[in-house]
């Protein structure tokens, strides 16, 4: 991004969207970090905002709108419910603040695009979290990819059993989105592993909920997609939770022509011709402070960022690709721009 480093003399003010679990643990990060500090906070119920706030002796707000009006922020993360990620980053970004967004950026992409060219205009950090790219699965893989050899398949599970289903954002599809989308990590992860996608073909059911007719939560919803990458490997995609869902699973497999690497829970193996191997796994927590630590780092001394929103974005644009083929029951071919060329052979 052109962001230009900005003066550590003062801490950077930082406004938050959002008091759930994200925002909870960008808070800690932000309290053990001296660069920065957490002044404003604006969630979705007062009471929950009030306490928020208190916690971690911030400003509380009525709205996000009222927040982004305060000219003593310099960043704003947004951390609240996907739906609303877009809009609010718009007028962040319009505000003239950097912005950091929890995935995904948008639940669309031409809003997204317009996202990165505004923050481009303005000379402001865009920055889309990928905690997943920080995690000990993916750090695991990608050190022991080589010995799998060429790969040629991949299949990725989460199944998340809950019963009853919570009567929640996460399962609704309007807030939540389409559910590669709103759990986007899920492609990204395999973009970043395997880079451009040819053709999706995906299959989508929710059981609708009958505890609220007039808002579109469900009990369960499963979603499968099949994708052939560019370079020849082919992925299956399963995301799954709720009341249907019987087996928990987090399970992802890369199979090549010398071997193939198997994480399941947070156990991992290489398996090659004569031999097999556990890998270490290292842990799922802290990452949030990651993020935190190299958004802070970035912002005061320039250092790159782990990810760029041009990634997420290419993933939103498969899963909108996935979104689409469930939609109307065909495989859809991506186009590859050839700047979206030039940055996936960066990888
Ligand atoms: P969460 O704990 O459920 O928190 C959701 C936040 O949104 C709360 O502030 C909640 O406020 C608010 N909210 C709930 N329903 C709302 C509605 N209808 N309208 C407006 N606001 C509403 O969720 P989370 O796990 O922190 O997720 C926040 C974001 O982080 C999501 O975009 C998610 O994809 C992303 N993310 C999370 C993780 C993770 O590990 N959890 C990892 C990567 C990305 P009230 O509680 O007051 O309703
Ligand atoms: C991702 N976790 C997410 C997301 C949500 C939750 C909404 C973003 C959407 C998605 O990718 O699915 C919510 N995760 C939860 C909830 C629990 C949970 C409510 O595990 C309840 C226990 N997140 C946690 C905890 C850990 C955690 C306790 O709440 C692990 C210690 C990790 N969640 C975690 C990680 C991601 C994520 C690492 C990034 C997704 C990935 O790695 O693919």
């Amino acid at each position: 991004m052109s962001d230009s480093p900005i003066s550590t003399e003062s801490p950077i003010q930082v406004g938050l969207i959002g008091t759930g679990y994200a925002a909870k643990l960008r808070a800690e990060s932000l309290e053990q970090d001296s660069r920065a500090r957490l002044c404003a906070v604006a969630g979705h119920s007062p009471e929950r905002t009030a306490a928020f706030s208190q916690t971690y002796g911030a400003e509380a707000f009525a709205s996000w709108t009222d927040l982004l009006e305060q000219a003593a922020v310099d960043l704003v993360i947004v951390a609240t419910i996907n739906r609303d990620h877009g809009t609010i980053t718009r007028a962040a970004l319009e505000a003239g603040k950097h912005v950091v967004v929890e995935y995904p950026l948008s639940l669309d992409v031409a809003e997204a695009e317009a996202l990165l060219a505004l923050a481009h205009e303005r000379d402001r950090l865009l920055h889309v979290e990928h905690i997943e790219l920080l995690g000990g699965m993916h750090r695991a893989l990608k050190a022991n990819i080589a010995a799998v050899g060429n790969p040629f398949y991949s299949r990725y599970a989460t199944i998340n059993p809950q019963r009853p289903a919570p009567h929640k954002w996460t399962y609704n599809s309007d807030l939540f989105g389409f559910p590669l989308i709103g759990a986007l990590s899920r492609l990204h992860r395999l973009t970043d592993l395997f880079g451009s996608v040819a053709t999706v073909t995906c299959q989508l059911r929710y059981w609708p909920s009958d505890l609220d007719p007039d808002a579109p939560y469900y009990r369960a919803c499963l979603c499968t997609a099949h994708l052939a990458f560019t370079a020849g490997v082919v992925a299956e995609v399963t995301y799954g939770k709720g009341e249907f869902l019987w087996h928990p699973e987090r399970r992802l497999e890369v199979h090549g022509e010398t071997g193939a690497l198997i994480f399941d829970g947070d156990q991992g193996k290489l398996i090659q011709p004569d031999a097999e191997r556990p890998i270490e796994v290292g842990s799922r927590r802290g990452l949030f402070g990651k993020d935190t630590t190299l958004v802070l780092d970035h912002l005061t001394k320039g250092r790159p960022l782990y990810v760029t929103p041009e990634a997420s974005i290419y993933a939103l644009k498969v899963g909108d690709a996935a979104r689409r083929s469930a939609l109307r029951g065909e495989t859809i071919a991506l186009e590859v721009s050839e700047q979206e060329q030039r940055f996936l052979e960066g990888w």
